[in-house]
């Protein structure tokens, strides 16, 4: 996990990590490459959901893969089954992704792969609902899972990676019959700090949800901006 970092050490952390993003974004934006950051804490459903999107939308669309972990290769060995580029980054020490990591994934890809014959790069960060929120890699939209086993108040508790979301993912629905879960408190509270958020209700065991999900992935275009940082995003980098 992080040290307690000094203030302006913080900044010039996360100012050097915006560079890098942009630099990553430019590629992706230059190959006609639409990028996801796919984001939640440990075993909320990351890599069940690629699974479920490669299956899906393989066919349609050419898929690559940046798998992070902070060690092994368990979830990139699954996503190869699919028979698509997975570059797997182990992050050793660190709890997110940063964008200099992404970049040799990028770079990596670019060189064994023609990157314009590509449609999208899903990015699976570390589980972890702190940080990877505030180290942007160069995507072009931001999606958050949360799982129903995880509770309502998560999105108060961790606000930045609920503010930054351009999509959340309400998963393992089909677990909530079991659980006292109410999925309005949980859209009530990601709503009164992100008001564009998309939020759909899944399930990767039943399918629910899914083809909602499959719609807004071919809604996402590469060659734009992300959504404008939010009152907490750029208050770090800018006091
Ligand atoms: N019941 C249920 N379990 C799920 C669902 N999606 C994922 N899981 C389970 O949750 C665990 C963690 O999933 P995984 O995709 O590895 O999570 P990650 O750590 O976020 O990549 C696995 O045991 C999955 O089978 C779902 O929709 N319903
Ligand atoms: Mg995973
Ligand atoms: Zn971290
Ligand atoms: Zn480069």
């Amino acid at each position: 996990m992080h040290q307690t970092f000094d203030a302006a050490l913080e900044i010039n952390l996360l100012h050097a990590n915006q560079e890098g993003a942009d630099h990553n974004r430019a590629h992706f934006d230059e190959w006609g490459i639409t990028c996801l950051n796919i984001m939640s804490s440990p075993g909320a459903g990351k890599t069940v959901l690629i699974e479920r999107t490669l299956a899906a939308l393989r066919d349609r669309l050419r898929i690559a893969v940046i798998e992070g972990d902070m060690t092994t290769e368990l979830d990139a060995d699954r996503l190869r089954q699919y028979g698509v580029p997975v570059f797997a980054i182990n992050t050793g020490r660190s709890c997110h992704l940063d964008s200099r990591m992404v970049a040799g994934g990028i770079h990596r890809f670019s060189e064994e792969q023609d990157p314009t014959q590509f449609d999208l790069v899903i990015v699976e960060n570390v589980g972890n609902l702190v940080c990877p929120a505030e180290f942007e890699v160069g995507e072009h939209a931001k999606v958050a899972l949360l799982s129903v086993t995880e509770g309502e108040d998560k999105p108060l508790k961790y606000p930045v990676m609920f503010q930054e979301a351009d999509c959340l993912l309400v998963t393992k629905m089909d677990l909530a019959p079991y659980l006292k879960i109410d999925l309005e408190r949980i859209e009530a509270n990601v709503r009164q700090m992100n008001p564009h958020c998309t939020i759909l209700p899944i399930s990767a065991q039943t399918g629910e949800g899914l083809e909602a999900w499959f719609d807004w992935v071919g809604t996402q275009r590469p060659g734009r901006s992300p959504a404008p940082a939010t009152e907490a995003h750029s208050s770090v980098s800018a006091s």
